[in-house]
């Protein structure tokens, strides 16, 4: 499946990235040395991505981040390739409807609202996220839940307790539970996540219902390995969310 994109030859199981021209193997690097400001930091980060295997490299920015750190923006080249034919990757696959066709397909497929509750979890304070696919403004000009006319939102905010949660998908008899888990510093995402599962699993509530993670270090597969349906990361819009969740929750519905 070798391909030309413009007149340039573009080989899937050698490709590269790029940069100023096709093939070059251009990166650009950003990252900080605890080494302070100065001549010894700029020669260190040149070696450092040396040692990380780059070549003809150019530091663009250096700046002076205080207490003795410095940071980096380089461009540099690598000779290292990829077989993209040899990459396996899981994901789902339902089509992307608008808020229209979301809201006529729930009510014809299923016939009411679909309550959704969503939260941050635990000591997680950002909420950026979450809101981005709730709040009636939506993103990236695209509608939020709250917006349609088949989708009752519970959004719980930040630093909700996981128990808390639980309570909510009580109360509400929730279809779909979405969480936003933003801080993964010390894999609390994975801790956070985790005891909620084990809670939903725990109080009986986790049949039927749809579990939904989302943030920008949040993939499918990690979402599935930790039990949840499904995952969304960076760059998510809601009619995303809005379509995968009618089109998984009329498929159970016809399977019931
Ligand atoms: C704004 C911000 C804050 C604000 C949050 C305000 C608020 N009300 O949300 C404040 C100042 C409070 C804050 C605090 C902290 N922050 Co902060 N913050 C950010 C920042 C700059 C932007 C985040 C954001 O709003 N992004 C915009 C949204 C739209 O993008 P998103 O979150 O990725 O969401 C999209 C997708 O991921 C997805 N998505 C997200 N959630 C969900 C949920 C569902 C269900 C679905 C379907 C999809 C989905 O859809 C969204 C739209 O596409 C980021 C850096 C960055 N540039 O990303 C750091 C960042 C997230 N923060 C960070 C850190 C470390 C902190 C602090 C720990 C700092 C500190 N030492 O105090 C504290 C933590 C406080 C806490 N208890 O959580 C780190 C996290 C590092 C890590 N990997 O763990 C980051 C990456 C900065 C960094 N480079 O270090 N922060």
């Amino acid at each position: 499946m070798s391909e030309f994109k413009g007149n340039v030859f573009i080989d899937p199981k050698q490709l590269t990235s790029y940069g100023d021209a096709a093939n070059d193997g251009a990166v650009q690097l950003s990252f900080t040395l605890p080494i302070p400001y100065g001549a010894l930091a700029k020669e260190a980060a040149k070696v450092f991505v040396r040692n990380l295997g780059f070549d003809t490299l150019d530091i663009v920015s250096m700046e002076d981040m205080q207490e003795g750190y410095t940071f980096f923006v380089v461009y540099a080249h690598t000779q290292k390739t990829i077989d993209v034919s040899k990459i396996k990757v899981m994901d789902v696959s339902f089509r992307v409807m608008s808020r229209e066709e979301t809201d006529d397909f729930i009510q014809k497929k299923i016939g009411r609202p679909l309550v959704v509750v969503g939260a941050t979890i635990e000591s997680d304070a950002h909420t950026v996220g979450l809101d981005a696919i709730l709040n009636m403004k939506g993103y990236h000009g695209d509608y939020g839940l709250e917006r349609y006319k088949m989708f009752t939102v519970h959004n719980m905010g930040s630093q909700v307790l996981c128990e808390e949660v639980v309570r909510k998908v009580k109360e509400t008899k929730a279809d779909a539970l979405l969480i936003s888990q933003i801080v993964t510093q010390k894999n609390l995402h994975i801790q956070n996540l985790t005891k909620l599962m084990d809670l939903l699993e725990i109080e009986g509530v986790r049949k039927g219902l749809l579990t939904i993670v989302g943030g920008p270090r949040i993939s499918y597969e990690l979402a599935v390995e930790l039990g949840y349906d499904v995952g969304f990361g960076s760059g998510t819009v809601p009619s995303q969310v809005a379509s995968y969740i009618a089109t998984t929750l009329s498929e159970r519905a016809e399977l019931t």
